[in-house]
């Protein structure tokens, strides 16, 4: 078995069990631990107890490897292998109540910066809908559900205009240029949605579910499963130049949609 089938068999095992810590917290009570870069970005005391969870089964599984936690940091490693880890992407929905969170674990390879990572392996975890969506690089990717395992492929045909959905970062000081980002786009939409989980972006774009995906400012945590989960779903992954607060545009789905939406939110292409 290759390094990398077994990598994304680790990740999904342990997003499962994360998953069921994240639920049965939720089922508790959620109480928020602190803001981070404003009031409305918010660390809850799930999101660390399930990181610290994941991170002890992944070290235990695999001492001497990497670790990056979106709560918890960056630890170097002894390996050639390090972890990414969003332990609940959708943390505000997760507070909410709203059942549209995941964890999301990818491993990762590429030396000390972890800006220079590429992900070999990932899962992606929707705990209350039973679904695990994984990849192993350069052997596909694929869903497991109550309906059993599904190989993904994203879509490429979409003759209504294509389906959409994007994210706004915690700073409100971003929020006009990413309706006018949305603005852009729309011509070649037939709708957008925003649901709050990036990670669940790009696995509903990689199964089918939506037809592309975009939004500036995601972490390293929010993107390095679903991007690779996408990627082995026959997608393309492009991140565009940072914009005046710094923050790279990636883009999600099918390679020519792709580029459709890279022209008009770059504005190479003249709104109709
Ligand atoms: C979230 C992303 C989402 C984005 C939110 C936030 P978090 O991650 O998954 O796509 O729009 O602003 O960054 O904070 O829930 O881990």
């Amino acid at each position: 078995m290759s390094l990398e089938i077994q990598l994304r068999d680790l990740a999904r095992d342990v997003a499962i069990e994360a998953g069921e810590l994240a639920v049965r917290r939720r089922s508790e009570g959620v109480s928020i631990a602190e803001s981070k870069s404003s009031v409305a970005d918010i660390v809850t005391e799930a999101d660390r107890e399930v990181e610290t969870l994941i991170r002890g089964l992944l070290l235990a599984a695999r001492p001497g490897d990497g670790f990056l936690g979106e709560e918890s940091g960056h630890e170097e490693g002894t390996t050639d292998v390090a972890w990414v880890v969003d332990p609940i992407d959708g943390t505000v929905n997760y507070a909410y109540g709203i059942p549209q969170y995941a964890v999301s674990i990818a491993a990762a390879r590429g030396g000390t910066d972890p800006l220079a990572w590429t992900a070999i392996a990932g899962a992606v975890r929707h705990p209350a809908f039973d679904e695990t969506f994984s990849a192993a690089r350069g052997e596909g990717a694929v869903l497991d559900s109550l309906d059993g395992s599904t190989r993904l492929a994203v879509n490429t045909e979409f003759p209504a205009g294509a389906l959409l959905a994007t994210g706004f970062g915690y700073d409100k000081a971003t929020h006009d240029a990413d309706i006018d980002t949305v603005r852009r786009v729309m011509p070649i939409a037939r709708d957008v949605r925003r649901a709050g989980a990036a990670a669940l972006d790009f696995a509903h774009v990689a199964a089918g579910r939506l037809d592309g995906y975009f939004e500036r400012g995601l972490k390293p945590w929010d993107r390095a499963a679903g991007a690779l989960i996408v990627q082995e779903a026959g997608g393309r992954i492009l991140d565009l130049p940072a914009d005046r607060h710094g923050r790279i545009m990636t883009i999600a789905g099918d390679a020519e949609l792709v580029s459709r939406i890279g022209d008009r939110v770059s504005g190479i292409t003249a709104d109709e």
